[in-house]
């Protein structure tokens, strides 16, 4: 069992070293242009270091919060040489992260006592939804679970057809109805049918395009509403997808939406073949919600629980 434990762990780091490359590569690059010259840890080095990490999409609060840090010790230790900063940053920024709420888990997991388990996947238009469902909904699967999707954005015919693609890759049911048509009714018929199959988990798509917030906002309540005459305390996941390569946009996303809807965990996708994946560690320190998953490419696999250490591990790598 641990066996494949480790060939498991092993796979997973190997995929989030390349998906996390970009953003390694450039931080590791402004790092080492913050400190040429440098011998030891000074107020220059401190400036140049906050404007790396700013500029790596770490966002100013918790960068500031990290050049705190990393200022203490300078105090504490008198002399910090410039060699040293990237292991400093490394531990500073993971005991910053361990007071998170984010990244503690490491397994694709429901909590047992909640069957059928209800997941509602939310996010504006493009940052990933549907393929973050298709690629749970496989993990679900390998797991043992039974999994029924609902395809609740009924705003475009092709959301319904995408979601139907992924149904059939992964080889898991699907509840659908006409484009156009009522999405709250679409997760009725999905808890439903969900309840009837005896599913494990249901996942349940959601337009991130309509005529305006408001309207967004008032849907989901809808849905969330309707969804409880089936399963009375569901969903028992909102799950925000954000775009990590929009970098500082993913975090006033994050912020704009979980003031308007009940949001209760978050999913940083597309971390791969963008620079910005800074963006993680940002809103893992800000917001009270965690980041549970995160995305590192357009494969099945290619969905990874987020782990707070693992990450620091292969950012710094
Ligand atoms: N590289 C990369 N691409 C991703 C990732 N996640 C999603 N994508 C791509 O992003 C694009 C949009 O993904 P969708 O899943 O359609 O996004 P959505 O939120 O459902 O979009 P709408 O249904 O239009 O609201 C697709 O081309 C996906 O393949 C990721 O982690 N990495
Ligand atoms: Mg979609």
């Amino acid at each position: 069992m641990s066996f494949f434990k480790n060939i498991f762990s092993k796979e997973k780091k190997e995929t989030l070293d390349k998906g996390l490359e970009k953003t390694k590569t450039t931080f590791l690059n402004k790092l080492s242009k913050a400190v040429a010259g440098k011998a030891k840890v000074d107020d220059d080095v401190l400036d140049n270091l906050e404007e790396v990490l700013v500029s790596s999409d770490v966002g100013v609060d918790t960068t500031l919060k990290i050049i705190d840090r990393i200022e203490e010790r300078v105090a504490r230790d008198k002399y910090l040489g410039t060699e040293e900063l990237n292991q400093i940053l490394r531990e500073e920024i993971a005991a910053l992260l361990s007071e998170t709420n984010s990244g503690d888990e490491t397994e694709f997991t429901i909590p047992e006592n909640k069957k059928p388990y209800v997941l509602m996947v939310v996010g504006v238009n493009g940052v990933g939804k549907t393929t973050t469902i298709g690629k749970l909904a496989s993990q679900f699967k390998k797991k043992g679970l039974k999994v029924v999707l609902g395809a609740a954005d009924t705003f475009r015919a092709a959301a319904i057809d995408q979601l139907q693609v992924w149904a059939d890759r992964v080889e898991v049911p699907i509840v659908r109805q006409e484009m156009g048509s009522d999405p709250a009714s679409v997760a009725y018929d999905t808890l439903k049918s969900g309840v009837n199959q005896n599913a494990d988990v249901i996942i349940i798509d959601t337009a991130g395009r309509l005529h305006n917030k408001v309207n967004l906002m008032n849907e989901l309540t809808k849905i969330k509403r309707v969804m409880q005459k089936v399963v009375g305390d569901a969903p028992h996941d909102v799950l925000l997808v954000l775009d990590g390569s929009t970098g500082q946009n993913a975090f006033e996303q994050a912020k704009q939406f979980t003031k308007a809807t009940e949001v209760t965990s978050l999913a940083v996708t597309k971390l791969d073949g963008t620079a910005k994946g800074g963006v993680v560690i940002g809103i893992s320190d800000q917001f009270q919600i965690p980041v549970k998953y995160i995305g590192v490419g357009e494969g099945i696999d290619d969905l990874q629980v987020f782990n707070k250490y693992e990450f620091v591990d292969s950012f710094f790598k």
